[in-house]
């Protein structure tokens, strides 16, 4: 498969813990290109954009609420099979399911707070990217 690429947020229970090092050890370890990055205070407005898809789910206002209570880092991924890759390297969205070694098994707190986004689909990591960067941010 070519090169793929896909959209990470480092959230805010990532960033006030200082725990982007870490993530994103474990992000290069899993052979996955940090081509784009930055950090970003979401707007209200930003993260309910973001999370359009959730906006008739019971925790949509506060996964809105946290989203944009602290500062994220933004990034852009690159890789083999990319949008899997970092689905697998995250782990499953309720941190209690998540495998042994994965970011969320060892750093979420909970299923709200739980330290890292990555895009679902080529088509939702083409439309995040395109919200977060401009094509000359984006450097493989
Ligand atoms: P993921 O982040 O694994 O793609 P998702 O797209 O289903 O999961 O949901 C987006 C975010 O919304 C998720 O990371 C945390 C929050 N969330 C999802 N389900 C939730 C629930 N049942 N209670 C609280 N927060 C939830
Ligand atoms: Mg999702």
């Amino acid at each position: 498969m070519a090169l793929e690429r896909t959209f990470s947020i480092l959230k805010p229970d990532a960033t006030r813990r200082n725990l982007t090092g870490l993530i994103n050890a474990k992000i290069e370890a899993a052979g996955l290109r940090i081509v784009a990055q930055k950090r970003v205070h979401m707007t209200r407005a930003q993260a309910e954009t973001f999370y359009a898809v959730h906006k008739e789910r019971p925790f949509f206002g506060e996964l809105v609420e946290q989203m944009s209570a602290a500062p994220v880092v933004v990034q852009v991924l690159e890789g083999e099979n990319a949008i899997l890759r970092y689905r697998e390297v995250m782990g499953a969205t309720n941190p209690e399911k998540a495998d042994a070694g994965t970011i969320r098994k060892e750093y979420a707190l909970n299923m709200g707070e739980n330290s890292v986004h990555g895009s679902d689909a080529p088509e939702t990591a083409a439309q995040e990217i395109a919200q977060w960067f401009a094509g000359n941010e984006i450097v493989g």
